[in-house]
């Protein structure tokens, strides 16, 4: 009853209004799997392809009804009549159909969507939610939340540097008591950005997309905020950076531009750094923050040294996360793990291209120590499949943005339906 007999692509929107790839897989039983595949705008050189048809007469050429001809002209036959348990086997009839290393062909957008779609409907069909179906009975571990509450970088159109400044909720209880501290204190951060008379509007990720100058007043916004909410900045929330280090390199002088403030109350000014530099600029934003627990990107995604230079100089304290440096894949990982360029990684399924991939290579993150961080993209929609991978892991952490926009809110409102499905669920902050 669990066989493949129907599979259909279509293009539907995310929340940038820019289309994207959804896949309906059907069972003999009637049952129906779907999956909504999510966009990034800063994406990584080494992610996998997503196929887009170039005509510019649709959507400025960002259509994709090429991988959704993919879904129903070359993938359907393929896995019709497969047995949608079988999601090893379904995936790798997938990768089978587009071995080039970025998925050029079919395009990762329609592979991934028929992965994901496929385990949608095998959960669907034994009547379980699909952390269940992944992780079994025995996943209990709830991820904590890096809450991008300030957006910046490509994210946004104001003058901040760091891409995502995120609030961590740390306290015993995450879901949903994390959830609900981290909304009165983005309520607080709007009150303080309106006194001040900069902007409320939102990001690509509902956070604020206010101009600021630096990023270490963003900084002390949003220790104050906490604050002013009632809460103890360190003790009851950290501080997460994404900084998206592509976006600050120029490939030209080979430096790293950025607004800093060299000391607390100094005017701001323009920095070029070089990548040793830029080492010791983290060094001192460091001891002048102590509640930033972690720092995604700080560097391009071939600056392998300075990734390195970091994790050995602040890893033992701070979590140094790769995004763009891994783009979730096992090939990429496994060389940050040997030379040390960093203890975490973010995790992106479409990154990767397949279910499968992803749960590999969050495996050989565990099993290296590495800290596991399950993500959303830029562009999103009301898809909560990350939410589930994130309890089925035992990521510990999923960056799933701010607490406003309903692409991000269905995230977390997932989790708290997962939550109290479990007997017994557990938070454990990986950093306290
Ligand atoms: C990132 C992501 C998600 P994008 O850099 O971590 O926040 O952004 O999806 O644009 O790559
Ligand atoms: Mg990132």
């Amino acid at each position: 009853m669990s066989e493949i007999v129907e599979v259909h692509g279509r293009e539907v929107l995310d929340s940038r209004g820019e289309p994207t790839v959804e896949v309906e897989v059907y069972l003999a039983s009637g049952i129906m799997g779907r999956a909504i595949v999510p966009a990034g705008k800063t994406t990584g050189r080494r992610e996998v392809k997503e196929l887009r048809d170039g005509d510019p007469a649709r959507f400025r050429g960002k259509g994709v009804l090429k991988a959704v001809e993919n879904v129903n002209q070359v993938i359907a036959p393929e896995l019709i009549g497969l047995d949608a348990r079988d999601q090893r086997i379904v995936d790798r009839v997938l990768t089978g159909l587009d071995p080039s290393e970025r998925r050029e062909g079919l395009g990762g957008n329609a592979i991934l969507g028929a992965s994901l779609a496929v385990a949608h409907a095998a959960a669907e069909s034994l009547g379980i939610g699909l952390f269940e179906y992944l992780g079994g009975k025995v996943a209990r571990r709830l991820p904590v939340p890096l809450v991008n509450v300030i957006n910046g970088g490509g994210h946004a159109t104001n003058n901040l540097d760091i891409q995502e400044f995120m609030l961590v909720p740390t306290g015993p209880s995450l879901v949903p008591n994390g959830l609900r501290a981290t909304c009165e204190v983005f309520d607080r951060l709007r009150g303080l950005l309106e006194a001040q008379g900069a902007s409320t509007a939102y990001g690509d990720e509902g956070g604020f997309a206010p101009s600021l100058d630096c990023s270490e007043l963003a900084i002390e916004l949003l220790q104050e905020a906490v604050r002013k909410a009632g809460y103890e900045v360190h003790n009851h929330f950290r501080v997460a950076l994404d900084v998206a280090g592509n976006h600050l390199f120029d490939r030209t002088s080979e430096r790293y531009r950025l607004n800093i403030q060299p000391e607390r109350g100094a005017p701001p000014a323009r920095a070029e750094l070089t990548t040793a530099e830029l080492v010791r600029y983290y060094e001192g934003l460091l001891a002048r923050f102590p509640a930033i627990a972690s720092i995604e990107d700080p560097f391009h995604e071939d600056d392998w040294d300075g990734f390195a230079a970091l994790t050995a100089s602040v890893g033992s304290k701070v979590q140094i996360v790769g995004d763009d440096l891994f783009v979730s894949q096992t090939r990429y990982l496994s060389r940050g793990i040997k030379s040390r360029a960093a203890n975490a990684i973010l995790v992106k399924p479409n990154q990767v291209g397949t279910l499968s991939e992803t749960l590999d290579t969050v495996a050989m993150a565990q099993r290296a120590g590495f800290g596991t961080v399950i993500s959303h993209r830029s562009g999103d929609t009301e898809d909560t499949t990350i939410a589930d991978l994130a309890v089925a892991v035992g990521a510990g952490q999923i960056k799933t943005g701010s607490v406003t926009r309903s692409e991000r809110c269905a995230k977390y409102n997932r989790l708290l339906r997962i939550e109290s499905h479990l007997v017994e669920p557990i938070y454990v902050a990986p950093y306290a």
